[in-house]
């Protein structure tokens, strides 16, 4: 369960958030295969309940209301062409998949395939579940009950979200059959929503049933789905991400946490030596790794702290580190702009989610953000995947905040979070010639829009960034997007 299946020389996992289906098919074939992504974990894709009350909130995808493939992004036909298109393509799709709850008590109670039910009678015929098939007694988490009592964790509401019972022989076939239909669909695996709170062993036996991808869709025999489960710790709960690594891949929030304090300035670049469980940070194969993600983007899900679009130059070079490193399996957010942290995607007066527009410089408009296509981002993509299996070798930094390093002798990154310029000879490990750096521009036919480095027969360089420099990064690599 722990390996994405990426296609050959791909990596990078984008969450499209919001995105609708067809426009993730064309994302997949006009983007994101040519730019080298691996996959995408896309919104859930089951019914949730309509909240016309708060005006569509992004959050009303986290309450189910049934299995059926029926949302704003899309209806089953969509989803399947969807699948279709990106794994003809090479690119992976990955589903949120929201099974530790329904709905809660919402003002509202139409959901976005139609069906309707009962919240105070726990009765949800879309599926069907009654009140046999969830928890009880009736309970809500409480805030203490982090700390010290992992049964109300697992056993009582989250914000108040009604809270099946994993234990339940029904409640396991209906889950088991939902995710089986996504497989047999093409999907890859999942991001399992509220993990923490589900009992491991429940997720086990559900995990056990699931069949092998579709060899359809371009997936090896036998391949088990990719499984990364949403567990917050950050220490000091009763509830450890170590109970979830025996069976699956974990979510790893100090990643966020650790690379935003050090691209704040709290932290100097330098200790960035030793990154990885050295760090306290899950073993290299459990770990999903990522900067932020759509909770703590917006200040949900106990969030804080977390570089987002909205400080970029940060916000890229904590993303150049994470794609650059050779830890973990890194995902990065792909966001709408927002002010209002429950506000919804971009939609009309019908609540349709209004599609990206593609501006002429690659950028999106209709209030997308679309970090995967900033340069500074799918130019990293291209790093690590010209980067491969190699590890981390020639590690230099100035004892404060600049820094550099190569994987093996493919790549090579420079990093300046200092407030005065990084002008230094450095190993680069790369075949002596010309170079573009693929931050500070793009190549274009032999020459780079921006920097261009000259590397000697000794694998030396003359490299150069500004503290005044737009990015605070240089990358070289031996794909043919950087050399000349
Ligand atoms: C998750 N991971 O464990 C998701 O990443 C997170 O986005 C989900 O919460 C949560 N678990 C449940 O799937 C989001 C919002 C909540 C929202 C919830 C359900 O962060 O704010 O709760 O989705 O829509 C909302 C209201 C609550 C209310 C609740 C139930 O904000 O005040 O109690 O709905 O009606
Ligand atoms: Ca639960």
């Amino acid at each position: 369960y722990k390996n994405p299946y990426y296609a050959p020389g791909r990596s990078v996992n984008v969450h499209l958030f919001e995105w609708k289906w067809d426009d993730i098919a064309d994302e997949c074939e006009r983007f994101l295969a040519p730019r080298g992504y691996g996959g995408i974990q896309i919104s859930p894709p089951n019914e949730n309940v309509v909240l016309w009350t708060y005006n569509r909130p992004w959050w009303e995808r986290y309450q189910p209301m049934s299995y059926k493939l029926v949302t704003r992004s899309g209806d089953e036909r969509q989803f399947a062409d969807m699948l279709r298109r990106c794994n003809a393509v090479g690119v992976r799709i990955y589903v949120d998949a929201v099974i530790n709850h329904m709905t809660g008590e919402p003002p509202e109670n139409v959901g976005t395939a139609g069906s309707t039910a009962v919240f105070n009678q726990w009765d949800y015929p879309g599926v069907p579940y009654n009140r046999a098939h969830f928890n009880w007694p009736h309970c809500v988490i409480d805030g203490a009950d982090y700390g010290n009592n992992a049964w109300r964790v697992r056993n009582c509401e989250l914000v108040g979200l009604k809270d099946l019972n994993q234990r339940d022989e029904h409640v396991r076939n209906m889950i088991v059959n939902f995710m089986n239909e996504l497989i047999d669909l093409g999907v890859a695996g999942f991001r399992i929503d509220a993990a923490k709170h589900m009992w491991p062993e429940d997720l086990r036996v559900i995990y056990n049933r699931l069949n092998n991808l579709n060899t359809q869709h371009g997936f090896p025999a036998n391949a088990r789905p990719y499984i990364y489960q949403e567990v917050i710790d950050y220490g000091n709960e009763a509830i450890s991400r170590d109970e979830y690594t025996p069976i699956g891949a974990v979510t790893e929030f100090k990643v966020g946490l650790e690379l935003s304090n050090a691209f704040r300035g709290n932290n100097q670049l330098r200790w960035l030596s030793s990154w990885g469980p050295q760090w306290g940070l899950l073993a290299h194969e459990d770990s999903l790794t990522f900067v932020d993600n759509h909770d703590n983007e917006r200040g949900h899900g106990g969030g804080g702290g977390i570089l987002t679009y909205k400080q970029p130059r940060q916000y890229k070079g904590a993303i150049a580190f994470l794609l650059a490193h050779p830890y973990g399996e890194p995902q990065i957010m792909s966001s709408f702009h927002f002010l209002d942290s429950e506000i919804g995607p971009p939609m009309d007066n019908n609540g349709n989610i209004i599609s990206p527009s593609i501006n002429s410089d690659g950028s999106c408009g209709n209030g997308w953000v679309c970090q995967h296509r900033w340069r500074q981002i799918f130019a990293m993509v291209a790093f690590r995947n010209a980067a491969g299996n190699t590890g981390l070798n020639d590690w230099w930094d100035n004892g404060s905040n600049q820094i550099a390093f190569c994987r093996g002798g493919n790549a090579f990154i420079a990093i300046n979070n200092d407030y005065w310029d990084l002008n230094q000879t450095l190993q680069t490990c790369l075949p002596a010639g010309r170079y573009c750096d693929v931050i500070s521009g793009n190549k274009v036919g032999s020459s780079c829009q921006g920097k261009t480095v000259t590397v000697g027969n000794d694998g030396r360089a003359h490299i150069s960034v500004g503290a005044n420099d737009y990015d605070m990064m240089l990358a070289i690599h031996r794909g043919p997007e950087s050399r000349l």
